[in-house]
């Protein structure tokens, strides 16, 4: 298992999937070599250096974990594996994780550079502008924002962007109040005062996918990340503000999140991951960086949200939590699930049992799709991950006027690009998710036409046999 990020990258590097670019621009050019290399079928993880007006060494890494064998390699997991058995891998060691509490150790990696008071100066650092219509620079892509609950020491770290604004001034940006980073600033700000924020850049992949994943408020993101590597994460505290930071973080500021009521800035417009730039500018909340640490030649951690399919893991993590949530209510004969088009297209695989089972699935699974519009159940013999497997399914088996159904003010959010205006300014953030039976009909299932193609297995053994004189 990695350490840090370096290592991680080490790893990459064995797999012969890195690529190292030199020379390019963080204005426009970073996020698009990002953009084009993630639309790859390989997908490269890409190291940036001798970035244009930054030192030699100022390092920005993408692609980190965008395809299914770097996404399983983060997670602990076998990077052979076939997707649709990573993600069941990662369903079942996420059910068994045990939180691994953090140690505190007295030396860290980060404190090997120092600057505060007069000195900061965060365009010390690259930060692209990612998209060409982006509000700006954003050095906070996939960083964590750590905060400690002032009531009862919780310490959160999860991952909102980031927007430089000045030598010592970024925003962060919460998509609503229900995010904890949210939810713990406010406590701050009712009581009059700043809150005070670490914003660890270049943290190690474990942290960057606790930081995104649901956790419940009052867990840590850090015993999660500790967990998924099967050691504790190693903290120091911050030498301003005291919170507990990943000791080889690769760059980190301190400072203070300001009460929105003395200070904000305008924040975006930042292209989404749905493809789309979900709104215009709008006031954020200002930090005051008072410190920025750093590695010896640091290395940010970037990841830009990309026009689908290009996503920030090449495993579906929010399905592997629908898969969970099936089998927790009880959904027997569960053979997969899986998230296309960035998680706005659920697909569950199942055995049919008894008439109204995909149905069943399909339901729960509609509930738990964030922003996804369809939601699509298959008999066993399909495989959810493949997405051209799933729409053969659906063109043969599903009859539109018998096997759609409409579910009508669903879960959605305000980045959703299809939502009207007016709608949006009503504070509607909900849409309709079309469930697509694309199962064989239960009621004559035996009569179903049955299928030419070889079975998973059968299609395995001939790999196994033949497929050396077919690469
Ligand atoms: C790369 C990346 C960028 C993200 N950016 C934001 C963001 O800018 N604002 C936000 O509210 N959530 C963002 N998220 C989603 C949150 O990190 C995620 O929902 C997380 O669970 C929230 O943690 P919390 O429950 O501790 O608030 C991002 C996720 C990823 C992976
Ligand atoms: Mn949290």
């Amino acid at each position: 298992m990695y350490r840090d990020l370096r290592e991680f990258i080490a790893l990459v590097d064995k797999l012969g999937v890195l690529r190292r670019i030199i020379g390019a621009d963080p204005k426009f050019e970073i996020g698009g070599i990002t953009e084009v290399a993630a639309g790859l079928p390989e997908c490269p993880a890409l190291l940036f250096d001798d970035i244009k007006g930054h030192r030699r060494g100022f390092r920005i890494f993408t692609n980190a974990t965008t395809n299914v064998q770097r996404a399983a390699l983060a997670l602990g997991l076998d990077p052979a594996l076939r997707p649709l058995d990573a993600l069941k891998a990662w369903m079942e060691k996420r059910k068994d994780l045990r939180p691994q509490p953090p140690v505190t150790v007295t030396a860290a990696a980060f404190v090997e550079n120092s600057l505060t008071g007069a000195d900061v100066n965060v365009a010390l650092l690259p930060a692209p502008v990612w998209h060409r219509h982006d509000g700006g620079p954003f050095i906070g892509s996939g960083s964590l924002a750590v905060m400690r609950d002032p009531d009862t020491g919780w310490i959160n770290a999860s991952i909102y962007r980031v927007q430089v604004h000045g030598p010592n001034k970024v925003t962060v940006q919460f998509d609503h109040g229900g995010r904890h980073g949210a939810i713990i600033a406010r406590k701050y700000w009712d009581r009059g005062e700043s809150c005070p924020l670490a914003v660890v850049h270049g943290e190690d992949p474990a942290l960057f996918v606790a930081g995104f994943e649901y956790l419940p408020s009052g867990c840590s993101e850090y015993e999660f990340a500790g967990a998924i590597k099967g050691t504790p994460i190693e903290i120091f505290a911050g030498p301003q503000t005291g919170l507990p930071i990943p000791a080889y973080a690769e760059i980190v500021f301190e400072g203070r999140l300001l009460p929105m009521s003395e200070m904000s800035l305008p924040e975006g417009p930042f292209g989404e991951f749905t493809g789309y730039y979900a709104a215009a500018a709008r006031p954020g909340p200002v930090m005051e960086v008072t410190a920025i640490h750093h590695r010896n030649d640091p290395i940010l951690l970037g990841s830009p949200p990309l026009k689908p399919p290009r996503f920030h893991f090449g495993l579906p993590f929010r399905a592997a939590t629908i898969w969970s949530n099936l089998e927790a209510a009880g959904v027997s004969d569960i053979a997969g699930v899986w998230q296309h088009v960035s998680q706005l297209m659920t697909v569950v695989a199942l055995r049919q049992r008894y008439d109204g089972h995909a149905k069943r699935a399909a339901l729960v699974a509609a509930a738990h799709s964030y922003m996804a519009r369809i939601v699509v159940v298959v008999d066993d013999d399909v495989d959810p991950s493949n997405l051209a497997d799933v729409m053969w399914a659906v063109a043969t088996r599903c009859e539109p006027a018998e096997g759609i159904d409409i579910v009508r003010n669903a879960w959605s959010s305000a980045l959703d690009p299809r939502i009207p205006p007016s709608d949006k300014e009503r504070g509607v953030a909900t849409h309709s998710k079309a469930i697509v039976d694309a199962c064989r009909p239960f009621s004559w299932i035996d009569k179903f036409p049955p299928t030419s193609a070889l079975s998973a297995d059968e299609a395995r053994e001939i790999g196994v046999k033949w497929g050396k004189f077919l690469t």
